[in-house]
C-alpha cells in the first residue's frame, strides 16, 4: 500500500458514490480532492506507518467480514475483478451481462477514480450499476463495497461484480467481502506480469488471459505467462479469451455458472443450519 496515493484516507475522505449518469456538482478541481491538510512525508518514522497499514487493513477485514456474510445469507455470488487499467473488465462485463440475463441477474459495483463511464456502460446494457469515484484513492475497499450496496437493489441469488479500480498493486490488499478474486490480464501486457505483480495472484482463483484476437500482433507468450502465474499461484485457474470476438466466453460463463451455484448452494446449508 502507498503512502502518498491516497490509499489511507482517513474515513474515505473525497470518495463518492454516483448512480449511472450522475454528475459530481462539488468536483471544481478536476480531482475531486482538495488539498487542505498540511503534509509530512519526511517527519513520520517508518515504523508508524507500517503500524498505520496494519489497523487500516484490519479495519477493512472486519467490514469485509459482514459483507461477506450479508452476501452469503443471501445467496449471492459476489466477484472482485481485477486488472491493470484497460485490460477489458467492463467490455467481459458488458458481453457477459447481455449473454446471461435474464436467467442470471446482475448487479455491478464500479470503481474508477473518477466519471461514471463505466457505471454508464452497464447501465445501457441493463444491469444495475452504481460508480464509487475513489478520488485519488487506487483501490475499492469494503467500506466502499458496503456503501454502495446501500444505493442497490440486489436481489437473492444474483450475481454481484465488484470492477476495482485498474491497477495491479493496491487492490490486491484489501479483500471486500467476495466469494472469488479474478484477476484479468491482456496478451498486451507481456508474460513476465505475474513475476512483478505477484501479490494480486496470489489469492485470486481465476485469472483470465483477454484480447486473444490481439496475438498475432504482440509477443505474448501463453504458456510462459501460465508458468510464471503457476509459481505464484500453483492452484490458479486460466481462462484465454476475447471479449471482442467472443473467443473462450463458453469457459467463463461456466465458470459463472457453477460458482454462482456453490454460492447459493453454500447459503442454502447456513441458512438451513
Ligand atoms: N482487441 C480487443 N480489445 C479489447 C478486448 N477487450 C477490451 N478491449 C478494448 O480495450 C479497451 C479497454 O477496455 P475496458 O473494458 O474499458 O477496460 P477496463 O479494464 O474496464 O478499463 P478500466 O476500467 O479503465 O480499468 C477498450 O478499447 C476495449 O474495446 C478484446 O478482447 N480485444
Ligand atoms: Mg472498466
Amino acid at each position: 500500500m502507498c503512502e502518498t496515493c491516497g490509499c489511507g484516507q482517513p474515513d474515505n475522505q473525497g470518495v463518492k458514490i454516483l448512480k449511472p449518469g450522475a454528475s459530481d456538482p462539488h468536483t471544481h478541481d478536476g480531482q475531486g480532492h482538495t488539498h487542505d491538510h498540511p503534509h509530512h512525508h519526511h517527519d513520520h518514522p517508518h515504523t508508524e506507518t507500517i503500524q498505520v497499514q496494519e489497523d487500516i487493513l484490519s479495519a477493512n477485514n472486519l467490514v469485509a467480514a459482514r459483507n461477506r456474510g450479508y452476501f452469503e445469507g443471501r445467496g449471492i455470488f459476489a466477484l472482485n475483478l481485477m486488472s491493470s487499467p484497460g485490460a477489458g473488465k467492463t467490455t467481459l462485463l458488458e458481453r457477459t451481462i447481455r449473454d446471461l440475463s435474464p436467467d442470471l441477474p446482475w448487479a455491478v459495483i464500479e470503481g474508477d477514480q473518477q466519471t461514471t463511464v463505466d457505471a454508464d456502460r452497464i447501465d445501457a446494457v441493463g444491469a444495475e450499476a452504481v460508480q464509487v469515484n475513489t478520488g485519488t484513492g487506487c483501490h475499492l475497499d469494503a467500506l466502499m463495497v458496503r456503501e454502495a450496496m446501500a444505493q442497490l437493489s440486489v436481489p437473492e441469488g444474483a450475481v454481484l461484480a465488484i470492477e476495482n479500480v485498474g491497477n495491479l498493486v493496491c487492490p490486491a490488499l484489501f479483500d471486500l467481502g467476495e466469494a472469488r478474486r479474478v484477476v484479468i490480464v491482456s496478451t498486451t501486457e507481456g508474460s513476465d506480469k505475474p513475476l512483478k505483480y505477484p501479490t494480486i495472484l496470489r489469492d485470486a482463483h481465476l485469472c483470465i488471459i483477454n484480447k486473444l484476437d490481439l496475438l498475432p500482433y504482440v509477443d505474448f507468450d501463453q504458456d510462459e505467462f501460465m508458468t510464471n502465474a503457476r509459481r505464484i499461484n500453483p492452484d490458479l485457474g486460466f481462462i484465454p479469451l476475447s471479449a471482442k470476438t467472443g473467443e473462450g466466453l463458453e469457459g467463463w460463463y461456466d465458470w459463472v455458472r457453477e460458482n454462482h451455484k456453490a454460492a447459493n448452494v453454500d447459503s442454502q446449508s447456513a441458512n438451513d443450519q
